[in-house]
């Protein structure tokens, strides 16, 4: 076995990046009294998998052959309904070097679309899918925290589905990402009706955005209730997005009473970048 110390020699790299390593699950440990020890056998793979890592990673990030690989796995082991094997999946994919965004926009996000698609054909019954709908969110409860940002958050953002929505998985992914990107999320769940959105908003701390997530079409006008409420308790530099399969473009976005549409979670990441970068240009001048 070898200590932290001896890891960093061999890898050329500083102590702390290979405690990181190890926090962050890239690289198997043991607690052995107070100091983590690695076994020389998980080093040399580690260092195999960082090299081919280094050169797929691109590729994955953007939904390559390496990328649709680790969902299939992820796939069959959901579909067991083995919640171990699921895990093992995904810390497989982080210790082979991906982040924590392509674990979920290219491998869970996915998978979980694909089994809906299965469910729908009638490839798979519904306890099949249900089961592993329940399995992702206890796994992204248990990955995320590991690389939520610590220290002063950079405001609240607030999503939720309207009332007659039943779909809170996707708001709760999202949540988790918007987490690792140093946001405090107010993730409200499914079927919520408008008011209670609008409350949210009156008891919420530092506003930034909040997003409203439909993704059945009968839910559309509940959605434009819940924007409307949130307007009428809501700090004026608030921005109010919608997203999810039932809405379509900017144009619907504004029909519907919001500022803005976003057709997914990197969209939503980048412009709430965006606002802020503005509002703090136009606090400096
Ligand atoms: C899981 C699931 C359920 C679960 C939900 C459990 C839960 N806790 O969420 C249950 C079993 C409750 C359910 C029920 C129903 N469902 Co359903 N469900 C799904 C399934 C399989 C996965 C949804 C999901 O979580 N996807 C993961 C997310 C991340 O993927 P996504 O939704 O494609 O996300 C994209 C955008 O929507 C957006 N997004 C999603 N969430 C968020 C959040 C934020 C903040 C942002 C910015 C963006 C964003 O980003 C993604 C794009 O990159 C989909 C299949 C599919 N193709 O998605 C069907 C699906 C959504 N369901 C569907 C249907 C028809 C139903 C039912 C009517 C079935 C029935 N006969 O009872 C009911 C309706 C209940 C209701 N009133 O809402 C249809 C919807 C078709 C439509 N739009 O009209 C789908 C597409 C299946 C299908 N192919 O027919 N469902």
């Amino acid at each position: 076995m070898l200590t932290l110390q001896e890891v960093a020699e061999t890898l050329d790299v500083h102590y702390m990046t290979v405690y990181r390593y190890v926090r962050e699950g890239m690289l198997p440990s043991v607690r052995v009294n107070r100091s983590w020890q690695i076994s020389r056998a998980d080093l040399k793979e580690f260092q195999s998998n960082k090299k081919s890592g280094n050169k797929t990673s691109s590729k994955a990030r953007h939904g390559g052959r390496n990328a649709a690989d680790w969902a299939n796995r992820f796939e069959s082991r959901l579909v067991d309904g083995d919640e171990r094997g699921s895990l093992a999946v995904l810390e497989a994919a982080l210790r082979s070097g991906k982040d924590i965004r392509s674990i979920y926009i290219d491998i869970v996000m996915p998978t979980v679309v694909e089994i809906g698609k299965k469910w729908h054909r009638g490839d798979l019954d519904i306890f099949v899918e249900h089961r592993a709908s329940r399995i992702v969110i206890r796994l992204i409860s248990q990955i995320t925290p590991r690389f939520a940002r610590r220290g002063v958050d950079r405001g609240t953002i607030i999503i939720g589905a309207p009332e007659g929505d039943l779909h809170g998985l996707g708001i709760a992914i999202v949540g988790d990402l918007l987490r690792c990107e140093g946001w405090r999320v107010s993730d409200l769940g499914a079927n919520l009706p408008a008011k209670e959105f609008g409350l949210a908003v009156k008891n919420s701390n530092n506003l930034v955005a909040a997003c409203v997530v439909a993704t059945m079409s009968g839910a559309l006008a509940e959605t434009a209730k819940c924007i409307a409420a949130m307007r009428a308790t809501g700090d004026a530099g608030a921005k109010y997005f919608v997203a999810g399969l039932a809405t379509e473009s900017q144009d619907h976005a504004e029909k519907l009473g919001a500022d803005y549409w976003v057709g997914g979670p990197q969209e939503l990441i980048s412009s709430l970048d965006l606002l802020t970068q503005k509002t703090s240009q136009t606090t400096v001048s």
